[in-house]
């Protein structure tokens, strides 16, 4: 209740940060898109991690004002960083369930990329396979109208949820994230599902994304297998806006 309390304060005073992870290419290595992670510093117990404190938004009905304001924040850095490249860097936000269920997301999404004037095939979501597959059809007919008005998606922490490829083929999704979990046991017992997956994947015609590369071989391993795009503390860890904005002025 203390926390609730000090979450509602906080959205008050907009002691909210986003940060950055940069993703990175598998073939060329470039520069592909960035995933926008929400950092709460209190102003006692200093940095709280969004695994703390998101679940209480969600039971208190807080995150849909928080999801906004995120949304909202990481489309106007994007358009911003890419006013100054000839680039085009996507930005990725997660989105909880709560926030997806909401009648109003996708006109809450239209409006905003509307106000910061960032083009909708930058902006990507982030959707949980858990959060899909507590209301099949809600949900598909959620990721229908984001993917109407020009949205991409992705599928986050795939592989730790139970769904089954017949539901894949019906998730309208660009892309999907391989959840560390199974990336942090590369190349060793990882690897059966790691090749399941891309390779499933790629048969859908969907993106793979590995989260969680923190060591050279796993980067090796994943672009040997055909892995389109890796994230994680080795190629780059979440960083503050400038820090991101000048790798993106970096990139050719
Ligand atoms: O970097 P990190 O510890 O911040 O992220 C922890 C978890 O919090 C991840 O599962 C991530 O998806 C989630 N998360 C980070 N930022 C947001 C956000 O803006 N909205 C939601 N719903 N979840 C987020
Ligand atoms: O669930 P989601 O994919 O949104 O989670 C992103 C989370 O993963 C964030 O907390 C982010 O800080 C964290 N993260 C990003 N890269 C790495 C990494 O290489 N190793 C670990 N352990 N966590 C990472
Ligand atoms: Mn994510
Ligand atoms: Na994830």
């Amino acid at each position: 209740v203390r926390l609730e309390m000090e979450l509602r304060k906080a959205i008050e005073t907009n002691a909210f940060e986003l940060a950055y992870q940069p993703q990175f290419d598998c073939r060329g290595g470039t520069l592909v898109g960035a995933e926008a992670l929400l950092r709460w510093v209190h102003p006692t117990d200093g940095p709280i991690s969004p695994v703390d404190f998101i679940p209480i938004a969600e039971d208190s009905g807080l995150i849909v004002t928080l999801g906004q304001w995120v949304l909202r924040r990481a489309c106007q850095d994007a358009a911003r960083w890419n006013a100054h490249s000839s680039a085009s860097i996507p930005v990725a936000v997660n989105v909880s369930a709560h926030q997806l269920r909401h009648p109003r997301f996708t006109d809450d999404v239209r409006n905003v990329l509307e106000q910061s004037g960032l083009a909708a095939g930058l902006l990507e979501i982030e959707l949980t396979e858990s959060q899909l597959m507590a209301n099949i059809e809600a949900g598909v007919e959620a990721m229908r109208r984001l993917r109407a008005a020009g949205v991409r998606l992705a599928l986050d922490d795939f592989g730790t949820g139970y769904s089954s490829l017949s539901y894949l083929q019906s998730f309208p999704v660009n892309s999907l994230k391989i959840d560390r979990r199974f990336v942090r046991t590369l190349p060793d017992s990882g690897q059966p599902i790691a090749t399941a997956i891309i390779s499933m994947a790629h048969s859908f015609d969907i993106a793979v994304v590995a989260e969680g590369v923190e060591m050279p071989e796993q980067l090796e391993w994943l672009i040997e297998a055909g892995c389109d795009v890796v994230q994680g503390f080795l190629t780059g860890r979440p960083m503050p806006f400038e820090q991101f904005a000048d790798l993106v002025c970096k990139e050719p």
